[in-house]
């Protein structure tokens, strides 16, 4: 790692960087990645429109018609690098336990062997004839007490602009860094080093693939793609599966939680957390239009997929560590979620939506009816007639897992108090998967034990957000599987202990919820509406909060009566409701060895309070 700088390479740093370790490091990293050239981000606008003016010329980026979509931009990646890559992620600490059986591992030395130090490592000379981009930012608002400093040094422009509307990005962290504040070290590349002369291609990245992180020494390497939370390190690496680590050393909680405000007619306002695994719509949940028969409900965005959450003064506080959303786009239409899409207007960096006559974009669920002609994510021709395969299905013209990147400003529920560095005190905790059976619409747990076994059971089918088999069920405790950055059993612990500490100190502890959107009826179909309907699930739990709303205590927890809910404009048979609350034994025995199965793999300091929870449970299943 003591290479001498590569004959040409400059780090130049700016005379507004005044941290030096900061400066070692960006040396360092140059001479084992050996970049042609270092550009130091400012974040300006002049900047990002100048990248993505050079994306466009590279022909990563095409710009949408100015009219139908200003300032935007779609980028279509290599087929080969949609999605996060789990089986490639890896929690590098220095014990095996540490990481847990939820994780790859591998130890440091070997890991950095591979990466770094070894005869080949793969980032020697990984970002030959690239530009290296010094990207800082700081995940929750600067300066805030919650917030964090990150410097990710990529040889993607695609990352730098991205990062630019997720993060703040740009000069002012250094002024809040200054010259001996702390950072966390994020080092990406695309891992397609070009030889003097050779032409680029649209999206770069490696068939190799690596997403390598340090725990102990808090520190973020990711080798071969340019997707996603692959890329874009402050999001999934650092703002979880690192801050997670911190959170457990330092008290707190990093969560895979949107944040909102409810405030009710009476104009009090609540704030709620929840957890849904990716792609299971947090967006649509994080910005929902409440049915205007239920009176003046308002929902309000803080945040979409992350929450950061500190014990401050018997309460929990949270804030949103991003600024922007990276969010799912097929599926979301005005009717799905209208605030969505006034979000995308303009000002937007659409990845493997398809393309229309007109310059615009378009994806599955968009609109009813289908555009009579696309370039779909692949560059491809697409009607509704030729894209269909043998077997009659249509080959879709946006890529399942396409995205959009969208400044968190441009959503016209943002919550007033987004960027409030002392967050929002948190009322309520809700979790949920994807399960067409067996977990009722919603349960309320009876104290925080209850609470965190419901979230630390949690099962979901699996989705489009990470490469692999989709529609099986996997337990995804907290929705924190694929992110977790050490020991399951431990953030268990932590979970139950930054509870216990804070009811002792004489602290409020929100209550959780436990909730399933997504249950089918025998013809398959979901039998919940869902999107603004959730909120009569969130009204009967504000109303339980109160101590106003009734309920029925099932076997673990309490869940609403059908007279509890407000059904006012919503034509929804007991019977219906019937078939997404009830408890259905026998699938409650088999989900309970599914929990069994769940607890053996993770036996290793798996709290007793949880297996106690389960034998209470066992026994009034068996009772
Ligand atoms: O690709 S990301 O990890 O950023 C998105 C997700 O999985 O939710
Ligand atoms: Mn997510």
């Amino acid at each position: 790692m003591n290479q001498p700088l590569m004959a040409g390479v400059h780090v130049n740093a700016p005379t507004f960087v005044k941290n030096a370790r900061l400066i070692a490091w960006v040396a360092e990293i140059a001479a084992l990645t050996q970049p042609a050239a270092i550009y130091w981000c400012d974040g300006s606008i002049e900047e990002y429109d100048r990248l993505c003016q050079q994306l466009v010329d590279a022909g990563t980026f095409k710009k949408l018609d100015p009219v139908k979509r200003p300032n935007s931009y779609l980028a279509w990646s290599d087929p080969s690098d949609v999605a996060r890559v789990e089986d490639r992620t890896y929690i590098c600490s220095a014990a095996k336990e540490d990481a847990g059986p939820t994780n790859n591992w591998m130890a440091p030395a070997e890991m950095r062997t591979l990466l770094q130090t070894g005869d080949t490592p793969l980032f020697k000379g990984s970002m030959q004839g690239r530009t290296m981009y010094v990207v800082p930012f700081s995940m929750g608002p600067l300066g805030s007490p919650i917030a964090h400093i990150g410097i990710e040094l990529s040889d993607s422009p695609y990352v730098a602009v991205n990062m630019r509307i997720m993060t703040r990005m740009g000069k002012a962290v250094y002024d809040v860094l200054g010259t001996d504040g702390d950072f966390v070290p994020c080092v990406h590349t695309v891992g397609a080093p070009l030889e003097a002369g050779q032409a680029d291609v649209r999206w770069p990245c490696n068939k190799t693939k690596y997403i390598v992180h340090y725990p102990e020494t808090r520190e973020i390497w990711s080798y071969g793609s340019g997707y996603g939370g692959n890329a874009l390190l402050g999001k999934k690496c650092f703002a979880l599966r690192i801050a997670s680590t911190m959170g457990r050393d330092q008290g707190w909680l990093a969560e895979h939680m949107l944040i909102l405000g409810v405030t009710s007619p009476e104009g009090k306002k609540r704030h709620v957390a929840a957890a849904f695994p990716s792609a299971c719509g947090k967006t649509n949940f994080a910005m929902l239009i409440p049915p205007a028969a239920l009176g003046d409900w308002q929902v309000t965005t803080i945040g979409d997929d992350i929450a950061w959450i500190k014990p401050v003064d018997g309460q929990l506080r949270a804030i949103n560590p991003e600024a922007g959303y990276f969010g799912v786009a097929p599926g979301t239409n005005f009717k799905t979620n209208p605030n969505c899409m006034a979000s995308l207007d303009k000002d937007v960096i659409f990845t493997n939506v398809a393309l229309t006559d007109d310059g615009d974009v378009w994806w599955e669920g968009m609109t009813d009816e289908l555009p009579s002609h696309l370039i779909d994510w692949q560059g491809k021709d697409w009607t509704p007639e030729t894209a269909r395969g043998a077997d009659g299905k249509l080959r879709p013209a946006a890529h399942p897992n396409a995205r959009f990147t969208v400044a968190a400003g441009n959503n016209p529920a943002l919550d007033p108090e987004w960027d409030n560095p002392a967050g929002v005190a948190i009322d309520a905790f809700i979790f949920g998967g994807r399960r067409s059976t067996t977990v009722p619409l919603a349960t309320e747990a009876r104290n925080w034990v209850e609470g965190v076994y419901m979230a630390a059971t949690m099962g979901s089918e699996t989705t489009a957000a990470a490469a692999g088999q989709m529609g099986i069920v996997r337990r995804d405790p907290f929705a924190m599987l694929p992110f977790m950055g050490y020991n399951m059993s431990d953030y268990f612990q932590h979970w139950l202990d930054v509870g216990a500490k804070l009811e002792a100190a004489g602290g409020k502890l929100p209550a959780i919820y436990c909730v399933n959107w997504f249950r089918k009826g025998a013809d398959g179909k979901f039998v919940w509406p869902g999107y603004g309907e959730n909120a009569r699930v969130m009204q009967w739990m504000l109303g339980r909060i109160e101590g106003k709303a009734g309920g029925a205590e099932n076997l673990f927890g309490v869940s609403p009566n059908y007279g509890d809910l407000n059904w006012a404009g919503l034509d929804f048979s007991e019977a219906q409701f019937q078939s997404v609350i009830g408890i259905d034994r026998d699938a409650w025995v088999q989900e309970m060895k599914l929990h069994g199965e769940l607890f053996e793999q993770l036996a290793y300091h798996l709290p007793a309070e949880l297996t106690a929870t389960k034998a209470a449970i066992e026994a009034k299943l068996n009772g």
